[in-house]
């Protein structure tokens, strides 16, 4: 049904020979999932494993059909059949959500178990009534869903991205922390009310993994999509506990700490915000990793827009509490081509190829363009910003998550790229270019994950 509603089937057969002078890459097929979302590789943990390249494939799917539940797909150790991407088959791990997102592994330090699938779901109406929920026993039987994210009320949140597995209250156990989104339709002509927040969930005394509703706690508001947990240094080199916030309805991007020397989050008259950037972009990810290779880890941010998306770095100051971030635009102009409808954006999420010290290339999805890329960086100097916008993948919709790492230990990066508009999942592996080669832009077809929203605005907006 989505595909009726694509703004403009995008048909674009390009073959540009391409000389990437650091990196080249081939295609090594795809496999075939219906709408595939969000994809996450996660190094395997646990038992005994053949190799430290064990990874686990996780995806997601979900259609604006407001009948149909979403899937939850995983695959056990990818690597073993990367070679030939159509004999993977994934194995299903829940059909009981209606719009899943996110999903990821608990941390094994979290439960003291290992293979405990974490699942965020919800977005818009009538599949706002989203939760986080746990399911243990990956990669064997895997039990029910257990919804850790608070009792039923009457406000319906969205979960997204992963939640963060901290000790908010410094009781010893590690707690919850996600953001979430609650979207309301008003009647035309008014625009639909749009509230986010940064929440964590208190793990209980005994038994979390199999009690429901823990208690939920509010951070600040803002947040709708996504949170990150670092530390970070103040002045006098003392580390702090911060959660990084950008915001899409709320067009900021802002830091969020506790003055609680001991960094426990109780008291809600000691919580401070920063704001890191306010130029009125659409945040939509956030990570923390050394982009330019100096040695000092960086903020590799994505802005969304119809019109001129972009990707840029932030370094980070002395002290993140008052230190100015300095902001460099590695990559900008990104927009979605023919009439652009309220709520369509470009682009979606990053992943840094990054195989050695050297400066990495960058994987980026176009989300509601269509497209995925690379973006090469132009030398290897960490004063050196600028970077060359490669189109990598042209779909024919919304091209959704992308993961990358190097699954079978051969020393090179495998990809995972959703088509969510194709119903396939694409695989390439990125090597080294020695003498700089003819790279053929592949031709395919996908739909973003934004446009899923503006599909469903359509319909029963
Ligand atoms: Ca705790
Ligand atoms: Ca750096
Ligand atoms: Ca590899």
């Amino acid at each position: 049904m989505v595909r009726t509603f694509n703004y403009l089937p995008l048909f674009i057969a390009i073959s540009l020979p391409l000389h990437v002078s650091c990196i080249d890459y081939q295609e090594l097929g795809t496999f075939p999932v219906a709408f595939p979302a969000f994809s996450t590789l996660v190094r395997a943990e646990g038992e005994p494993l053949p190799s430290d390249h064990v990874y686990d494939l996780f995806l997601s799917s979900f259609t604006v059909d407001p009948g149909a539940t979403g899937h939850v797909w995983g695959v056990h150790d990818v690597g073993r059949t990367i070679n030939e991407p159509d004999e993977i088959r994934p194995t299903l791990i829940s059909d009981v959500f209606a719009w899943p997102n996110e999903i990821t592994i608990v941390p094994e330090t979290v439960f003291s178990e290992s293979g405990v699938v974490c699942v965020c779901s919800g977005r818009l109406p009538p599949k706002n009534n989203g939760s986080v929920a746990l399911i243990a026993g990956w990669p064997g039987n895997v039990a029910d869903a257990v919804l850790i994210s608070g009792a039923p009320q009457r406000q319906l949140w969205s979960y997204t991205r992963a939640p963060q597995w901290v000790d908010m209250n410094g009781d010893g156990r590690l707690d919850a922390v996600v953001a979430r989104l609650s979207f309301v339709f008003n009647p035309p002509p008014n625009p639909p009310t749009t509230q986010g927040e940064l929440v964590w969930f208190e793990q209980p005394v005994s038994s979390g993994l199999q009690t429901p509703n823990w208690s939920s706690h509010v951070v600040i508001q803002g947040p709708e999509f996504e949170s990150l947990a670092v530390r970070l240094t103040t002045a006098g080199g003392v580390e702090k506990l911060a959660f990084l916030c950008p915001e899409y309805f709320g067009r900021r991007f802002r830091i969020v700490w506790t003055e609680d020397p001991g960094d426990i989050w109780t008291d809600p008259t000691l919580i401070r915000t920063a704001t890191i950037d306010g130029d009125s972009e659409r945040y939509v990810d956030v990570q923390l990793t050394d982009v330019n290779g100096d040695g000092k880890d960086d903020l590799l941010v994505v802005t969304s827009s119809g019109t001129n998306g972009t990707v840029r770095v932030y370094e980070i100051p002395e002290d993140f509490r008052n230190g100015t971030w300095e902001r460099h635009v590695i990559a900008s102009g990104f927009s979605v081509q023919g009439n652009v409808t309220q709520g369509e954006g470009t682009p979606g999420l990053a992943v840094l190829l990054r195989r050695d010290s050297k400066k990495p290339p960058i994987l980026l999805s176009g989300d509601d363009d269509g497209h995925a890329y690379l973006l090469v960086p132009s030398s290897d100097d960490p004063a050196d910003w600028s970077y060359q916008k490669r189109p990598l993948l042209a779909s024919t919709g919304i091209v959704g998550g992308v993961s990358a790492a190097d699954i079978d230990g051969d020393g090179n990066i495998e990809a995972f790229i959703s088509a969510y508009g194709e119903d396939k999942v694409h695989v390439f592996r990125f090597t080294d270019a020695e003498n700089g080669s003819d790279v053929r832009m592949v031709n395919s077809g996908t739909v973003g994950l934004l446009s899923v929203i503006v599909a469903w605005l359509v319909h029963y907006g």
